[in-house]
């Protein structure tokens, strides 16, 4: 599959917004697996499909966590979290991609986790500066993600961390976890 045909399969489950949101996380995610020296075709891959599940039913997305054994603490947080681990699920059965690496480049995209793989690294932090982002911060989020792959993660799950306490958000513990982790390396 290549990254046309992907995006005609990804296309009809979202927003225009979220499709144009999708194809410069491609570029920015494909960029730095070059940088970086990642599996092209992998990268772009999960970057195509990473928000496949965005716009799935609340109730539907709660079923597959509990049918599909994900972890059920998910359910005790906002499912905003869910359409990473339920899209990884739904694109395996949907579209029929298998490669693990893919999937939990998907799965893990909205929270991170401790001990990331560079591909996940790349679609996390790629799906955080791609240019369409203005979160507070992103441009020094940005400079970093070309100097330090680790350093740029970091500080997208630090500035995750205050956006989401500055407004008394609950925290899952993967953003922890990835956080207090890539602390070690950029230390
Ligand atoms: O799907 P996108 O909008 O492209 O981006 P995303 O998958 O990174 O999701 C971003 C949303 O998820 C954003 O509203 C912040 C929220 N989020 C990320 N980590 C956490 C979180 N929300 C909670 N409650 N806890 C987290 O740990
Ligand atoms: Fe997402
Ligand atoms: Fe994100
Ligand atoms: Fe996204």
């Amino acid at each position: 599959m290549d990254r046309k045909q992907a995006l005609a399969i990804v296309q009809p489950h979202l927003k225009q917004s979220r499709f144009d949101h999708t194809k410069r996380v491609v570029e920015t995610a494909v960029d730095l697996a070059k940088f970086y020296n990642e599996d092209k075709q992998k990268t772009e891959i999960a970057a195509v499909f990473h928000d496949y599940a965005k716009y799935r039913d609340k109730d539907e997305m709660e079923r597959w966590i509990i049918s599909e054994y994900l972890p059920k603490d998910l359910l005790h947080y906002h499912h905003e979290l869910w359409h990473g681990p339920v899209g990884a699920l739904l694109i395996k059965r949907e579209v029929g991609i298998n490669d693990l690496s893919i999937l939990n480049a998907i799965r893990w995209h909205t929270t991170g986790k401790a001990g990331m793989n560079k591909l996940e690294k790349i679609i996390f932090l790629a799906d955080y500066i791609e240019p369409g982002r203005d979160f507070p911060g992103v441009d020094k989020v940005r400079e970093q993600a070309k100097a330090d792959l680790d350093l740029g993660c970091w500080l997208a799950a630090k500035n995750t961390i205050q956006f989401l306490m500055s407004k008394n958000q609950p925290i899952y513990p993967d953003t922890f976890h990835a956080y207090n982790d890539l602390l070690i390396t950029v230390k």
